[in-house]
């Protein structure tokens, strides 16, 4: 093993977590190198991640390094490479004596806590760490951990790359392809029902959407409502949200990201913009990116976007500018 990398998971004793943390160890997603884990929970559930470090031990992962875990997310920001922030209050529950039902509370509650651990990572981790929001509202969490952690040579993400496997599953099913046939699926915008899933630049067997989908019929009554709203139709079928493709999805975005990407093809993940395709600099917006031989992370900029993928995507920009507005308190 010549080197290793520090990387650490927030909300791990959560369900996707349970799914995501061996497969950070398991030799397929940082290859040859040893990997250190820093666990992070609230207070009311570190204990938990006793058992799973117990569970971790018993797998026998060689690649396995250091494990730690504690509430203290200063403490594992320490030195750290990778951050996969699951953790973050969910809808529905009871905080601090009050039920979080509206969006705006959800927003206010997880910003709180994303200041705090966006101010640890730029004070403490490498200042080449990667960072992936999956908690929700993602896009606007990675914005204001950005923003407190202050520090451009960080990499700010909020993980669309589940939307876009959904999506890819469902092409390939419409066109009778494998999956593997399925390249350059782009979700643009908010990982919310705002998102926008492009089925005109999506490459099957290397050829355009557009040529091979004729029907738009099905494209706009369809295929766009499936993804949009794929995560409440899974939380209805299961009781419960998308955890283990949750999980697979934030390990395919990590692998993306340390791996080079292919001519042609882009994955899927929201990063801070810098004006491209017309959307305002700074939001956390869902764009197809690439990653360079030198490791370095951008956005593909010669996609070409119809009409209606223009509407479809100002409506994303839209809701991100609103949630942006409802968190200015929060900004430096
Ligand atoms: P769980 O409720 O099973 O786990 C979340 C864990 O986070 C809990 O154990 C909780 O104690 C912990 N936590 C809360 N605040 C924390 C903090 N400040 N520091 C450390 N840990 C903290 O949820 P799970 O199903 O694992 O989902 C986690 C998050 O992913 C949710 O916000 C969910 O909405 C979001 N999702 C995002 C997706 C995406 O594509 N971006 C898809 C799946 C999922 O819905």
């Amino acid at each position: 093993m010549n080197s290793s990398v520090k990387v650490v998971v927030t909300g791990a004793a959560g369900q996707i977590a349970y799914s995501l943390i061996p497969r950070l160890v398991d030799g397929n997603t940082f290859g040859d190198k040893k990997v250190d884990l820093a666990l992070v929970e609230i207070p009311q559930a570190v204990e938990k991640l006793k058992g799973l470090v117990m569970e971790l031990e018993d797998s026998y992962f060689p690649n396995m390094g250091q494990v730690t875990y504690s509430d203290n997310f200063e403490e594992a920001s320490k030195g750290a490479d990778w951050f996969l922030l699951v953790g973050s209050i969910p809808r529905g529950i009871t905080y601090n004596g009050k039920k979080i039902e509206e969006r705006s509370d959800l927003l206010s509650i997880n910003g709180s806590i994303f200041v705090n651990q966006g101010k640890a990572i730029g004070k403490n981790a490498s200042k080449n760490a990667k960072i992936l929001v999956v908690g929700n509202p993602a896009n606007t969490n990675a914005f204001i951990g950005k923003n407190a952690a202050d520090c451009d040579t960080q990499l700010w993400m909020a993980m669309t790359m589940l939307d876009s496997n959904r999506a890819k599953s469902i092409i390939a099913k419409k066109t009778h392809n494998n999956i593997s046939n399925i390249s350059n699926m782009i979700i643009w915008g908010n990982h919310s029902p705002t998102m926008y899933p492009d089925a005109e630049n999506v490459l099957i067997k290397n050829k355009l959407g557009s040529e091979v989908i004729n029907d738009n019929v099905w494209l706009e009554n369809e295929f766009i409502p499936t993804v949009q709203q794929r995560g409440k139709a899974v939380i209805d079928a299961r009781g419960a949200s998308s955890a283990t493709s949750a999980a697979k999805a934030a390990i395919d975005t990590v692998i993306a990201c340390e791996n080079p990407t292919q001519s042609g093809d882009s994955f899927s993940a929201a990063i801070a913009s810098d004006g491209s395709y017309g959307v305002p600099n700074g939001l956390i917006f869902g764009y197809p990116l690439f990653t360079q031989a030198d490791g370095k992370v951008d956005i593909k900029r010669d996609v070409s976007l119809s009409d209606f993928a223009k509407s479809k995507i100002q409506i994303s920009i839209d809701e991100l500018i609103s949630e942006k507005d409802s968190v200015k308190h929060l900004m430096k």
